[in-house]
């Protein structure tokens, strides 16, 4: 009996943490038994998408390549973790059409801009702010947050959650839908 294959798709700005809760959800599902794998838009646009800029009709480019192979691995019976900023609705939408319904579980990270930068894991913000990156998200070019996600993943100065608690939260989700 083959597994049921999803996509976890998590969008947010640069610094949201999106590949850290990727990475704490993979290591908890192997734990279960369960095979995952991570495109991370980082990774992904070393080799698969080398060839993309961040100008919007390449982001697209990105996200649509990035969503077909998702859909394969789902397909396979894996559950398919995409973190990428994904920052525009339209494009996100377009993967979620790509799947059956209810196997595209959008994940927003909810960190607002001055967190994310705060933190600059990477120093892009700054080089941003320094007019040395262009059309950095959050920056010069717009982020969509979802209108209607599947899951919520909030971090604030107020509302403090670890990769690890909110990786809890999708398995949660994967628990009550049927993937687990
Ligand atoms: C946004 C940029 C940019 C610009 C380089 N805008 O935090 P990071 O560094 O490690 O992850 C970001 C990554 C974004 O790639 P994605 O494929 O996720 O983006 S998208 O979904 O919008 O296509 C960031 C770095 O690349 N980076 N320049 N101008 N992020």
């Amino acid at each position: 009996l083959k597994q049921k294959g999803c996509v976890i798709w998590i969008t947010g700005l640069s610094g949201s943490g999106k590949s850290s809760v990727a990475c704490a959800l993979s290591q908890s599902l192997h734990c279960r038994g369960k095979l995952s794998y991570i495109l991370d838009g980082d990774n992904v646009r070393h080799g698969l998408n080398r060839d993309l800029s961040f100008k919007a009709e390449d982001r697209a480019e990105n996200i649509r390549r990035v969503g077909e192979v998702a859909k394969l691995f789902a397909d396979a019976g894996l559950i398919c973790i995409a973190s990428l900023i994904s920052p525009y609705r339209r494009d996100r939408d377009a993967c979620r059409a790509l799947l059956p319904e209810g196997s595209f579980i959008e994940v927003f990270m909810d960190v607002p801009l001055q967190v994310c930068e705060a933190r600059d894991p990477k120093g892009l913000y700054k080089l941003a702010r320094a007019g040395k990156i262009e059309g950095f998200t959050g920056i010069h070019d717009p982020y969509e947050p979802p209108l209607n996600c599947e899951i919520v993943l909030e971090h604030s100065e107020e509302v403090c959650a670890s990769p690890r608690d909110m990786a809890e939260k999708v398995i949660h989700y994967l628990e009550e839908n049927g993937y687990l």
